[in-house]
């Protein structure tokens, strides 16, 4: 079981498994994913695989975000069709997703119209039906860049700061959704931790948001004659008009599970236990969503987990300072779990993080080339070489991970997955001094019943350690068990480069 900051130790029902949903932002496929994209979903797949070591029924979302001008314009650019342009992104992140083994169960698309448009327009119905839309007309500034109003007070010098461009005027009319109205409602549940907001800095930042006052927000917008069939999920009862963003975009963690379709895994994991999102997307997340619960007169999720920006060099990843770090080309370099690894450990998920090619080169070679990787090849080698078979008793998987490793699972309770990592490393760090210490090699010799047990016992804690580095480093973990129990050195697996 994991521990969660919000819940203390509960112990299994006999037969009956804990669930555990985790959901992602779905993200724009107007271009391809960066860094960034990758960092949240490798929280995302450590956080879901800890789950499922700890025996749970994980359901784990990923998906993206369709109907958008930016994609249409994104898709004209590129000279395609926007649905034809859309696959082919969708298909870009899932070879990322599969390259960096992120075991999502489901990836939801919001042009969907079999499965996100029937549930998108059920939490239309049930907020309709609770008087909280009205129609209203809106004057205003839109930035396309964020598919969204901006107000005087969001520019500088009269652009989007995000985006650099200045935005239109738009006059339209709109359905707007009664948000102001659930102010206190949502303070209260963040206040009390029933929504749990970590870290504690992005709580204070929302309660104080919402404190300064909520104001109704747009709902719907007319539907544009240039965009093509199939784009935008029609407002029920109103075809002149498409949803906005948020009953379109939030409602995918609802209509993922069938939500106002077929509702059977809606039952089994709504609510979510945790939405993993960037510090982006925050105010939506914490105020608008839970207003649109509230208003369904649905469940909230228990918990929001909003992690850092990450950096290059200290500054924003834009093309024209030339800092992307593209991931493709790290994983392709180093490997899928080494980008896992620098991602987990040498980010704080609870602030903003840099990264450097210089500072990942520096942090591969000092801690999976010489660390890691060195530990594992001292250790088989002497096993391979003096052992018959490999040690005689492995530790029990399960056992190993529930009661031995309390800390790395409280702290991954707490989303920190660094600190985590930093006590699997001391263990690293302490069975490579043991071997200098002990000299299992000398002693194999002078004494081989005294030398064998050592290496037997170096043997076994290596194993402890593939164990829990499974939701980390899922390729290493498995190839240090495979080692071994079949008692064989492995290829080397963080080779100098
Ligand atoms: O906002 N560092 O999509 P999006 C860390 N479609 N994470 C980053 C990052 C960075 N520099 N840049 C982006 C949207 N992210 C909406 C979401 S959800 C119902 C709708 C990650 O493609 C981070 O998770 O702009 C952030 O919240 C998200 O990408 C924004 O993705």
């Amino acid at each position: 079981m994991i521990l969660t900051s919000a819940s203390a130790a509960i112990t299994k029902a006999p037969n009956v498994k804990k669930t555990f949903y985790l959901t992602t932002p779905i993200f724009y496929p107007n271009a391809k994913l960066h860094l960034g994209h990758v960092y949240t979903m490798t929280l995302a797949d450590a956080l879901a695989r800890a789950h499922k070591l700890a025996d749970e029924n994980v359901y784990f979302l990923a998906g993206s975000d369709e109907n958008t001008q930016k994609m249409v314009d994104a898709a004209t650019k590129a000279g395609s069709e926007p649905i034809a342009f859309l696959d082919g992104i969708v298909q870009n992140f899932m070879t990322l997703y599969s390259s960096l083994n992120i075991s999502y169960d489901q990836f939801i698309r919001t042009t969907d119209t079999k499965i996100h448009w029937p549930g998108a327009q059920a939490m239309w119905n049930k907020i309709f039906a609770s008087g909280d839309l009205y129609k209203k007309e809106y004057t205003g500034l839109y930035c396309v860049g964020h598919e969204a109003f901006m107000t005087e007070k969001d520019l500088v010098d009269g652009k989007c700061p995000d985006h650099g461009t200045i935005p239109e005027h738009l006059s339209e009319e709109n359905y707007f959704f009664r948000l102001s109205k659930y102010a206190n409602a949502i303070c209260q549940k963040i206040e009390s931790d029933e929504l749990l907001v970590v870290p504690q800095s992005r709580k204070k930042e929302i309660l104080t948001f919402i404190k300064g006052g909520l104001e109704d927000i747009s709902f719907s917008r007319p539907r544009k004659a240039s965009w093509p069939k199939g784009l935008g999920v029609p407002v029920p009862g109103d075809d002149l008009q498409v949803m906005y963003v948020w009953c379109d975009a939030l409602a995918n963690y609802i209509t993922a599970l069938g939500f106002g379709r077929d509702d059977s895994l809606y039952k089994e994991f709504w609510p979510a236990d945790v939405h993993i999102i960037g510090k982006d997307i925050l105010r939506f997340h914490a105020v608008i969503w839970p207003a649109m619960l509230l208003s369904a007169g649905l469940p909230l999720p228990k918990s929001i987990f909003v992690h850092g920006f990450i950096t290059s060099g200290g500054k924003k990843m834009s093309k024209t300072l030339g800092n992307i770090i593209d991931p493709e080309e790290l994983i392709e370099k180093y490997g899928a779990d080494a980008v896992r690894y620098f991602l987990l450990r040498h980010i704080s998920p609870y602030e903003d993080g840099d990264i450097t090619r210089e500072g990942f080169h520096n942090a591969y070679t000092a801690h999976l080339t010489n660390g890691l990787g060195n530990l594992v090849a001292r250790v088989m080698k002497l096993a391979e070489m003096y052992l018959k078979e490999g040690p005689a008793h492995l530790v029990d998987r399960d056992s190993y991970i529930h009661a031995s490793n309390i800390h790395i699972n409280e702290n991954i309770g707490k989303f920190e997955f660094n600190r985590a990592l930093d006590e699997i490393w001391n263990r690293i760090q302490e069975l490579d001094e043991s071997i200098t210490k002990r000299e299992p090699f000398k002693l194999v010799k002078e004494n081989p019943e005294e030398g064998k047990a050592v290496i037997s016992d170096m043997a076994t804690q290596l194993y402890g350690i593939g164990l829990v580095l499974e939701p980390f480093m899922p390729e290493t973990s498995r190839k240090i068990q495979e080692a071994v129990r079949a008692n064989k050195k492995p290829e080397n697996l963080f080779p100098r480069l």
